[in-house]
């Protein structure tokens, strides 16, 4: 149990509508989007050659879900969460480090679930695009999530980096990640600074089925424990109620990864959860575009990005079943 729940919740239902009205009235003011110049790319060779870590795993059913999201594939073959070590070399992680950084010059501060991020980095920086559509690299992220995965086809909710600092004189609210679920179900939370450059930022999540939270009752929030640069939280995003705790003291920045499962033929995500981001005017054909990927075969999904199949059978996931 975590002491205290000091996060406000994102809005829901009706909430939302009126987010994406305000976001489409008022559109932010374009910003710098120059492709990041730095000039490293992705090697398969960043990833720890001893493979990742997981120090605690757990799967949908031990969550309390007893019914899967997908048709065919078992609650307790997918993961809830896990808290995954040391899945990139230090190399990689120092490369992150500063493409990261380097990206703060395009983030926006909102009102919006995250206060400071930087969105659809793997359309700035070429090496993160590497790492998303590196078979390697997907291969080893599927096998931690129990299905296969490919990069979020929406790029603007593929990958963000956000960004934590305490309350100051220029920025007098501090920065927070509210209560939320995220609009896409596999999410790898990449904590990019040490435990020990900054205090408090904590990462929370519920351990139990959303529709049991209670931002009241911290009774069943736990803090995950991402402690060194490059330590990871896996979600089941769409289902795993999280928020991180404002910063005190340093800063804390973290790289949000998306993936889709190309055999599911479903998504989670809702019109309304993206809308309140964008607008509705500028979700809207990304959102025609997703319905129709979702509906494509997984075959011709990982053919038209040039990457072999991935199966359940190579995750050792031979009884779950495809979609
Ligand atoms: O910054 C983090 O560690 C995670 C934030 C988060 O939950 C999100 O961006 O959806
Ligand atoms: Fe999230």
């Amino acid at each position: 149990m975590h002491r205290t729940t000091p996060l406000p919740l994102f809005a829901r239902g009706l909430g939302r509508v009126k987010l994406a009205l305000k976001s489409t009235l008022q559109r932010a003011p374009s910003r710098t989007t120059a492709p990041l110049d730095i000039p490293c790319r992705w090697q398969d060779t960043l990833l720890s050659p001893a493979g990742p870590v997981i120090s605690d795993s757990r799967s949908l059913a031990d969550l309390g879900y007893a019914r899967s999201p997908h048709p065919n594939i078992a609650s307790g073959a997918i993961t809830g969460l896990s808290v995954v070590h040391r899945l990139l070399t230090a190399e990689a992680v120092a490369t992150l480090q500063r493409i990261c950084t380097g990206l703060e010059h395009c983030a926006g501060n909102s009102d919006w679930i995250i206060s400071r991020r930087t969105r659809g980095a793997t359309a700035l920086s070429p090496f993160l695009h590497g790492m998303m559509h590196s078979r390697a690299f997907l291969l080893a992220v599927s096998r931690i999530a129990g299905v296969p995965l490919l990069p979020y086809p929406m790029v603007n909710a593929r990958a963000q980096v956000n960004y934590f600092y305490p309350a100051c004189a220029g920025q007098p609210r501090e920065q927070v990640g509210m209560w939320h679920t995220d609009g896409t179900n596999y999410v790898l939370n990449l904590v990019l600074s040490n435990a020990a450059d900054y205090s408090g930022g904590q990462f929370l999540f519920h351990n139990h089925t959303i529709d049991t939270f209670d931002v009241q009752d911290c009774r069943s929030v736990e803090a995950a424990p991402l402690n060194e640069a490059g330590d990871a939280l896996f979600l089941y995003g769409s289902r795993v109620f999280h928020g991180v705790c404002p910063v005190q003291r340093g800063r804390r920045m973290s790289l949000v990864l998306s993936f889709h499962c190309p055999y599911a033929r479903q998504d989670s995500n809702r019109f309304w959860h993206l809308a309140s981001d964008d607008g509705i005017a500028a979700t809207l054909p990304h959102w025609l575009r997703l319905r129709w990927t979702v509906l494509t075969p997984a075959q011709r999904q990982f053919a038209a990005l040039g990457i072999v199949p991935i199966t359940f059978e190579e995750l050792g996931r031979a009884e779950a079943r495809r979609c």
